[in-house]
């Protein structure tokens, strides 16, 4: 017999919520898969700016005694962007998509790009430990190590100002 006839108001609801889930995860996959050329570089550039100014929070912490709710903040969203900057080249996203910094080499050299982008995110774990450990000598040598890998990636793969 079908489902919603024979199925109690329990697993009818079950089946519901399961549904909705689906529905909503499809949806969330579609937007992400649907994103523009244009959208994606708008998006990147939206979020390395952002990076560069949690960055700011850490530097600016990373002498003296830091205020630890402020650096976590920003070290948690270094960490997220650190995770998600893999997505954020795809193929089309170059200069024939728009405006960017991005050089040719993301696209025609993505071993060693990728390389750069898995040396930031190792970084990032000395961060995220010193930050935990609340250990502000540690946080100091992990923000010049997040920093010597931002510097690692713009030399090789974006362009100057
Ligand atoms: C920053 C920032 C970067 C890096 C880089 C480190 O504060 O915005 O891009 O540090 O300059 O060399």
């Amino acid at each position: 017999m079908f489902a919603s006839q024979s199925a109690s108001p329990t697993l009818k609801r079950q089946i519901s919520v399961i549904a909705a889930t689906a529905f909503v995860t499809l949806a969330v996959a579609i937007t992400a898969v649907a994103a523009t050329p244009a959208e994606t570089q708008a998006h990147r550039k939206e979020q390395y700016k952002a990076l560069g100014d949690a960055f700011k929070t850490i530097r600016d912490n990373s002498k003296g005694e830091p205020d630890w709710a402020a650096v976590e903040k920003a070290a948690t969203f270094v960490q997220k962007v650190s995770v998600e900057q893999v997505n954020w080249f795809p193929k089309g996203t170059g200069p024939e998509a728009g405006k960017t910094r991005a050089l040719p080499d993301v696209w025609s050299k993505p071993a060693d790009f990728t390389a750069a982008q898995k040396l930031f995110s190792d970084k990032v774990a000395g961060l995220t430990a010193a930050v935990k450990a609340k250990d502000s000598a540690a946080l100091g040598a992990a923000f010049k190590e997040v920093g010597g890998s931002c510097k690692n990636c713009h030399d090789g793969f974006r362009a100057p100002e």
